[in-house]
């Protein structure tokens, strides 16, 4: 095949000129595609024996996209506005054939073509505003002409793709390709020219605007039904403005009013962030000791120790990706309960429309519930799930060790305990790692894999690809008391105790981490956990917590007792109480502390610097591997908002002197040695540099 660039490549098939895009791994639009594709549909509309031209991509996916790695350098030309703009206007027909998934500039590029034709398996979808941005090259324009105002609106503002029968029915595709693709895209070329199809430019169409300018209340409506999941992100709101200027503006007007807004999120920090963030997801899969090619355990069975919450939730994830479990408990009712748990929750979500009865029983026939540990024999991989106590744990993994196969994988779920001491109860401590879920565990997307000092790289490399095939974000860690995730959680938790002490309240504390862009604050979250768990803890170790403990001591466990930090209603909203305000400050005035109001932007310091510090520590010690890793656990382990980057981020937006020298203030004013910087923090603050980038 001719090359026109590196990347893209002509062929000829008859009359049809077949431009095929190579730019692994995803065909993203970089500066030699876009040149290629220029040159390409330029040359086959100069021939005179071209009739009509289909663009086609090899490799696993059609273009996923613009090089997000180019955004932020310096344009380098041609543009994809001037490459889209030629492929529009060419007077021979251009047809799109989509296999893997035709995302972001990607659909965009498909759009400017005349027609479409998919494999059964594509997708599409308009994804920036996953990066905080909007489709910057005519995708806000162009799609609501296709697919109609409401439907673009759902796919723009929630970057989520759709299947090629949805695109079909929406007319976002002409055609479901049966057979070899480019094949037939060039059957369809073809037929197109012999029956003298016109060229449909989808600019011009007019007629699903139209009848979205009959409705003007669909754009206050769709903001409203988006609120609550787009608070706090700039993107979502931009998109809406930009397809709200398809319908006022003629096509050029909302592609320049689209380019305006495009721009102004591309400058916003919430797009960094978020771009920072799609590239620290993909670097956590990466491990530096354990290569990509690590031979890795094939999971075909899978068995969970224990049927509590965090046992059921765990067998979920395994029953959802289609990986037959078994779940031991001890005891008969305990076992019947826990998949009773497990039923109902499968059932809500079928109640919301998104599980069919059948999936429901299907899955449900994946799970086998038994007292009888012997069942674990066959089993890949098994997960502890039982008591958070060392003797407990020893005790079960030194059971297993006598009855898995050779070769299975010994999880524990211990969100605290020493793996490597949970390791030496067997005789196979390779085998063995941690695999710390959050909950809920059917939900949450984070799995803080925990590698012991013993850990296998298959056992490791088993872990982190079984992490990815049961749809979370697994994250590898090391061995310290909480990992990353609870590690820097406790050095908040111990701060917002401090502070409604010397003067906050609750609310005022919980409203500052709202604010931030946090789903709740830590009272909150204390409240939905219950508050007798870390009670119970507490006087295990003989540790006082003055206001909890007299809550709990008064039966305020929190939300599942109607009271905690906050009094809840029969609609579980939480109302700050009276009562839960005068313990704070009676406790306030039996410990000496003189309250004083508190501003917020201290509250969030205090809050959020000892995170930072804990982080740089956990760094230092080689807990995490990279600052990167800490952020993907707290975006996806603990709602820290994304387009805030996470916790390392964040502070090197702040800037790491500015941070120090304030927790310098902090421990003059109260002479804590809490407050001591890190010597890592304290390092790339005299150098000036930051976590994220050195
Ligand atoms: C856009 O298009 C703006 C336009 O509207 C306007 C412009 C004017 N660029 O995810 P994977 C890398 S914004 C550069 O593991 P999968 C990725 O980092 C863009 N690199 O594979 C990884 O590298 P490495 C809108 C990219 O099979 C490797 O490819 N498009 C890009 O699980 C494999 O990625 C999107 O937001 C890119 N666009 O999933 C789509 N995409 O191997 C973003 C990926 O070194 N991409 N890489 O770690 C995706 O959603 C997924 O990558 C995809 C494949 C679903 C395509």
């Amino acid at each position: 095949m001719p090359a026109l660039s590196q990347s893209v490549s002509l062929d000829r098939r008859g009359r049809v000129a077949v431009l095929t895009v190579d730019n692994p791994p995803v065909n993203a639009l970089s500066q030699h595609v876009r040149q290629g594709l220029h040159d390409g549909v330029k040359q086959a509309i100069a021939d005179r024996d071209v009739a009509a031209i289909v663009i086609a991509c090899a490799g696993r996916t059609f273009i996923a996209g613009a090089d997000i790695t180019e955004f932020g350098k310096p344009p380098k030309e041609p543009g994809l506005h001037e490459v889209l703009a030629l492929i529009e206007a060419s007077p021979k027909p251009v047809v799109a054939a989509v296999h893997g998934t035709a995302l972001g500039g990607g659909l965009e590029v498909t759009l400017a073509c005349h027609y479409r034709v998919g494999d059964k398996g594509a997708r599409f979808g308009l994804p920036e505003v996953k990066l905080g941005l909007l489709p910057g090259a005519g995708g806000t324009q162009r799609l609501p002409r296709v697919v109609g105002v409401e439907k673009a609106l759902q796919m723009i503002v929630s970057g989520d793709p759709i299947r090629a029968d949805e695109a079909l029915r929406y007319g976002l595709i002409d055609e479901v390709a049966e057979g070899e693709l480019a094949a037939a895209a060039v059957t369809f070329a073809e037929r197109g020219v012999s029956e003298q199809r016109p060229l449909r430019k989808i600019r011009d169409l007019d007629a699903k605007l139209a009848a979205a300018r009959h409705t003007p209340e669909l754009f206050a409506n769709f903001r409203k039904s988006v609120a609550r999941q787009t608070r706090g992100f700039r993107a979502p709101e931009s998109c809406i403005k930009a397809i709200e200027a398809a319908l006022s503006l003629p096509f050029d007007e909302g592609m320049k009013r689209e380019r305006e807004l495009f721009l102004e999120l591309l400058a916003s920090p919430e797009s960094k962030a978020q771009r920072y963030f799609f590239f620290a997801e993909r670097e956590a899969a990466k491990i530096p000791d354990v290569p990509a090619d690590t031979p890795v355990r094939d999971v075909k069975k899978a068995a969970v120790l224990g049927a509590g919450t965090m046992g059921g939730g765990i067998a979920m994830n395994f029953a959802n990706a289609g990986i037959p479990v078994t779940v031991v408990e001890v005891a008969k009712d305990a076992l019947e309960r826990g998949l009773g748990v497990v039923r109902r929750n499968y059932e809500a979500t079928a109640s919301k429309g998104r599980l069919t009865p059948q999936e429901v029983e299907k899955r449900m026939g994946l799970i086998t519930g038994t007292t009888d540990f012997n069942a674990i024999a066959d089993a890949d991989i098994v997960i502890e799930a039982v008591f958070e106590e060392m003797p407990i744990k020893k005790e079960v993994f030194a059971r297993i060790d006598k009855i898995c196969k050779a070769g299975a994988v010994l999880a524990t779920n211990t969100s605290t305990l020493d793996v490597n001491e949970i390791a030496s109860a067997t005789g196979r401590p390779e085998s063995v790692i941690g695999t710390h879920f959050f909950s809920p565990a059917n939900v949450m997307k984070l799995l803080e894999n925990v590698r012991g000092a013993k850990s296998s790289k298959t056992t490791i490399a088993t872990a982190m690809a079984l992490g990815r095939r049961i749809n979370k974000v697994p994250v590898l860690v090391g061995v310290c008391y909480g990992f990353v995730g609870n590690r820097m959680l406790h050095q908040r938790g111990k701060q917002a105790e401090k502070l409604i002490l010397e003067g906050a309240l609750p609310h005022q504390v919980d409203r500052v981490l709202y604010d931030f862009g946090f789903p709740m604050g830590p009272f909150a979250m204390g409240d939905l956990a219950g508050l007798d768990v870390g009670w119970r803890i507490r006087k295990g170790k003989g540790e006082k917590s003055a206001v909890a403990d007299t809550l709990c001591e008064m039966g305020r466990f929190g939300q599942k007792t109607g009271a905690g930090y906050y009094r809840y209603g029969a609609d579980r909203a939480a109302t700050p109480d009276p009562e839960v305000e005068k313990i704070i400050v009676d406790v306030s005035t039996q410990m000496g502390i003189t309250r004083r109001p508190i501003g917020d932007d201290e509250i969030l310091a205090r809050l959020l610097y000892p995170m930072v510090n804990e982080g740089a520590k956990i760094l230092e010690e080689k807990i995490a591997i990279r600052a990167s890793d800490i952020d993907v656990i707290w975006v996806y382990g603990y709602g820290w908002p994304v387009y805030r980057g996470g916790p390392m981020f964040w502070a090197d937006q702040v800037g790491l002197k500015a941070l120090r020298d304030r927790m310098l203030e902090f421990k003059r004013a109260t002479g804590d040695p809490f407050w001591t910087p890190a010597p890592l923090l304290e390092r790339l603050a005299a150098d000036g540099r930051g976590f994220t980038q050195s």
